[in-house]
């Protein structure tokens, strides 16, 4: 008898529509509405991505279907049956597991769609799906990172490369270009905690630098969040003009800790970052997100095999 095994596939989660801002923001911020001028800036954003669209969750739907798709490709005595919870919106992480509850699953793996560990980030998706999954009677295993899984390096250093052509078919020689690779900044208090997230994110960055035969590169931070507390720093802005006070002329962005095409990225990068470098006088490219790159499927699904074996 084939064996079925869950799979939650976890994402940020993104509106339904412009109307689904505010319950959205007001979740992200732990039940605290956001005020007015708050709301206009966030639906100003989202309007200027893609007038109202939502990007991640379209993208987010494509990655589970291919990751079911791939994990049950070669057949085999298990069945692999995908479930999406979402952080901050419907299906949100619990009713994932309500979902494989009434499908009767009894064993189940948890991964991210994201591939560098924080107790604040991966953690607490993490938190929440274990807590669902224990009172409902599933055992459940937890993939907590993939940031150095081979297949991935190899994905984003070609991701890195091709963009390094593109700047060399412009007439910059590609070590002219200063590559920034670039992920959420969180707190600056999960470094005291011992937190891993920076140190995975180094990792990537050198393992991609180096299989990619890239020289000029560093690694900053992106999206801040609005409040008073100290964030990592220094944000991509800073580093531009930073930058732009050197002989740095070429400039590729390499969004690593993020895996779709989504406001983090279309708007912070490609339309917030790319209007300071152009005032700075500085020509940025980004790389091609991986969405549902069957190569960014392969890694998920070798991670999920790897922890399900732990089931048995
Ligand atoms: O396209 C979309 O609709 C969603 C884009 C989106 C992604 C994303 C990923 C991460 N976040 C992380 C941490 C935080 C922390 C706070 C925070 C706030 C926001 C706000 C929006 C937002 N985030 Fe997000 N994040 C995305 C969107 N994020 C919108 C609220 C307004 C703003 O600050 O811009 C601060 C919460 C607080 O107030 O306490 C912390 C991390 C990731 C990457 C890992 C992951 O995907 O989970 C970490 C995509």
């Amino acid at each position: 008898m084939t064996a079925k095994i869950g799979v939650l596939v976890m994402s940020y989660g993104t509106p339904e529509s412009l109307e689904g801002v505010e319950a959205y923001y007001t979740h992200i911020r732990r039940g605290n509405a956001p005020s007015p001028e708050q709301l206009k800036e966030l639906k100003d954003r989202y309007e200027a991505i893609v007038g109202g669209v939502f990007p991640l969750r379209e993208n987010t739907d494509h990655q589970v279907e291919a990751l079911q798709e791939m994990l049950n490709r070669s057949g085999g005595d298990v069945e692999y049956v995908c479930y999406q919870g979402l952080k901050h919106a419907r299906p949100f992480i619990e009713d994932g597991v309500e979902a494989m509850v009434r499908d009767g699953i009894t064993q189940a793996v948890g991964i991210v769609l994201a591939p560098h560990y924080s107790v604040m980030s991966v953690g607490t998706y993490i938190k929440r799906a274990k807590e669902k999954a224990d009172a409902s009677g599933i055992r459940m295993e937890f993939v907590e990172s993939y940031h150095l899984h081979p297949e991935l390096i190899d994905v984003l250093s070609r991701r890195v490369s091709a963009k390094l052509d593109q700047f060399e078919e412009t007439g910059a020689a590609r070590g002219d270009v200063q590559v920034l690779f670039s992920a959420h900044s969180l707190p600056e208090r999960i470094l005291a905690m011992g937190d891993p997230y920076r140190d995975q994110l180094l990792e990537t960055s050198k393992a991609i630098a180096d299989r990619a035969g890239v020289t000029s590169w560093q690694f900053t931070w992106q999206s801040a969040g609005r409040t008073a507390e100290p964030w990592l720093g220094p944000d991509i802005l800073d580093t531009l003009r930073e930058l732009s006070t050197s002989q740095v002329k070429y400039v590729l962005s390499a969004p690593i800790g993020f895996v779709s095409d989504h406001l983090e990225v279309l708007y912070d990068l490609d339309i917030e970052a790319q209007a300071l470098a152009s005032e700075l006088d500085l020509r940025l490219m980004r790389i091609d997100s991986l969405n549902s790159d069957p190569a960014y499927m392969s890694v998920l699904s070798d991670v999920v095999r790897t922890k399900s074996s732990q089931l048995k």
